[in-house]
């Protein structure tokens, strides 16, 4: 029997990290910030992005400051909408999104990501609720309204719908609160978008060489004809680059992205990734100002659409505005590895786990 390894043990501090050369910030960056949102907040981030029925949508996240001071804390957030012509210049729309479930409106709903799907316009959330942070989707009705389709249970965010079907069945990405503190993505099936099942890892942080704590699903993937191409955030915590917030609060936490490329027929197979991170938090919006940002250093990608063989990556900077960025295909693919998970799936067997995962390894 061959040695097992166990492949959580901690990772040290990542270090200095930068952006690859294939990725080109928009040079009208911010595309949003708060002051283009006519209803009040403060912030608008983390935008999901999708183009449906020829027309550009955004679903933006916006969060409101006590009195407009961001040292009394948050008491709103949610998400609006926003349109355009180009994916370039946005009109917010003039109220935010309202979420219908059984007849009650839904608070707290952010982080969004659009994907279109059977023709209709989805946008996959976070909500709080009284026990606990839960994702969900929600399908548009035109306006600002959108009914929810399905709730999952808490400690999860980042669930994105997909927006194709593997051998005729719907997928989606999850990212429980798992093993203390590492966060991984998973990946399950439904034939009717409300049931769901044969869950399974999709990735994990082990095996993305610049995460240390936790890694999500950013954009729904996108189809090439290579696979489906996944972008995901990576964070790495470094107590040296600790920043104290006015309010006490700690955050030595940052926000990267990387990208896998997984198999059309089989998702749940990886073919490559990018050893690099492709977006590192760099420029004086993404890495912060302490007046103007809740984050410093994070960059949070929610929407990529594929137009003439580049992608646009919309992502969320500073948890402040939304930007993006460019990257040509033929670029990121010299910029991806073949790869495999380290683990083939998130089981362990009775030798392994006796073996290695306490830590009573050789190897260690
Ligand atoms: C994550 C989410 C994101 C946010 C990020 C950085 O946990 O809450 O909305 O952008 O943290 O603060």
């Amino acid at each position: 029997m061959g040695k097992f390894i166990n492949p959580f043990l901690p990772k040290g501090a990542v270090g200095p990290l930068t952006s690859s050369p294939v990725v080109r910030r928009y040079a009208g960056n911010p595309l949003l910030t708060a002051a283009d949102v006519s209803f009040p907040c403060n912030l608008a981030f983390n935008a999901g992005v999708a183009k449906f029925r020829g027309r550009y949508y955004m679903a933006f996240r916006y969060d409101t400051f006590r009195d407009n001071d961001r040292n009394k804390g948050l008491i709103d957030s949610g998400s609006g909408l926003a349109e355009s012509d180009d994916g370039l210049h946005w009109k917010a729309h003039e109220k935010p999104i309202a979420f219908h479930w059984k007849g009650k409106e839904l608070g707290w709903v952010n982080d969004a990501r659009l994907t279109v799907l059977d023709d209709k316009l989805y946008l996959s959330f976070c909500f709080n609720s009284l026990h606990g942070e839960r994702p969900g989707f929600a399908e548009w009705k035109g306006g600002d309204d959108f009914e929810v389709v399905c709730l999952g249970i808490p400690a999860q965010r980042n669930m994105v719908l997909c927006p194709y079907k593997i051998s005729g069945k719907y997928w989606r990405m999850e990212r429980p609160v798992t093993r203390m503190y590492q966060y991984d993505i998973w990946a399950s099936y439904s034939t009717d978008l409300i049931h769901w099942g044969e869950a399974e890892l999709l990735l994990g942080v082990e095996d993305v060489p610049y995460a240390t704590y936790k890694i999500g699903t950013a954009a729904p993937p996108v189809e090439t004809e290579k696979g489906y191409l996944l972008f995901f955030h990576s964070v790495d915590n470094d107590p040296s680059r600790e920043i104290v917030y006015p309010d006490g609060a700690k955050w030595c936490s940052r926000y990267t992205c990387g990208a896998v490329l997984l198999d059309r027929n089989d998702p749940f197979k990886i073919l490559a990734m990018t050893r690099k991170p492709l977006l590192v938090p760099e420029t004086d919006y993404e890495t912060g100002n302490m007046e103007l940002f809740w984050r410093e250093n994070v960059i949070f990608p929610c929407g990529a659409i594929l137009e003439n063989e580049t992608v646009r990556l919309y992502y969320g900077a500073g948890d402040y505005s939304t930007c993006m960025a460019e990257i040509r295909l033929d670029e990121l693919w010299d910029e991806m590895v073949p790869y495999s998970r380290k683990s083939p799936d998130a089981t362990i067997s009775r030798n392994e786990l006796w073996n290695g995962f306490y830590g009573w390894d050789e190897e260690k």
